[in-house]
């Protein structure tokens, strides 16, 4: 208790409120661009440029700032072998028996299915992990507060930063995901929360023609 330290807000810029449309309108067009793929190039990515983008992801809030995420990329080839397996294993059950009506229903405009080749073409997979506690050095636990929260927005500035350095991505969430921490030898401490696909667009990459809520769909304003 009572062991807070300041310092002075560090490197804050205001804009005069012309130029704030303006940054606002540009990153908006920037992010309208991004869309969710699945057809993957196998060409190689700068190892850096993921790195980076995984520094943007821990610049995340987080609940009492105890950064309760880690990030597991994958780029050996015998790995994310094993990772489509047992993922494709899962999925089929999930299409196949698993999976309600209407849930198949909502995918179908997606088009997807069990197959998911893109585990094993892309060059890069991102496992993230949500830790519900850390341990410390002496051994203690402590507890991670909104911990799934707090990796959910790490997720989105990772997703945003990996779309802003050119690349394309997939959020995975083969269901349940508990083969990574067997195949990725994470602790059990840590859960699953989701799989990134990174990388190039494979040529002539398709993508289901779906669109996005208006404002006034997604927001509203009192006051
Ligand atoms: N995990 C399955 C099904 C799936 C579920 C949702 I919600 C999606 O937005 C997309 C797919 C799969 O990856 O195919």
């Amino acid at each position: 208790m009572g062991s807070a330290d300041f310092v002075p807000l560090p490197e804050y810029r205001e804009y005069a409120p012309e130029e704030m449309v303006l940054r606002a309108s540009k990153l908006l067009a920037e992010m309208q661009r991004r869309r969710s793929v699945r057809q993957f190039s196998d060409r190689p990515v700068p190892k850096e440029v993921i790195e980076a983008c995984l520094m943007t992801a821990g610049s995340a809030p987080s609940g009492a700032n105890l950064q309760p995420w880690h990030f597991v990329v994958i780029s050996d080839p015998e790995v994310k072998r094993q990772i489509r397996v047992a993922a494709e294993e899962e999925e089929h059950d999930f299409y196949h028996h698993r999976a309600p009506k209407a849930w198949l229903e909502a995918l179908a405009p997606l088009g997807t299915d069990e197959h998911k080749p893109y585990l094993e073409t892309a060059p890069f997979l991102i496992a993230i992990f949500s830790q519900s506690y850390s341990v410390r050095q002496d051994g203690r636990k402590v507890k991670h507060y909104y911990a799934k929260e707090s990796v959910g927005i790490a997720t989105g500035f990772l997703i945003a930063a990996l779309h802003h350095a050119g690349l394309v991505c997939l959020t995975h969430t083969p269901s349940p995901m508990g083969f990574l921490n067997e195949v990725l030898n994470r602790p059990a401490h840590e859960k699953p929360f989701l799989l990134l696909i990174v990388g190039y667009p494979a040529e002539n990459a398709m993508v289901p023609n779906i669109g996005r809520k208006s404002l006034q769909e997604i927001a509203s304003f009192v006051g």
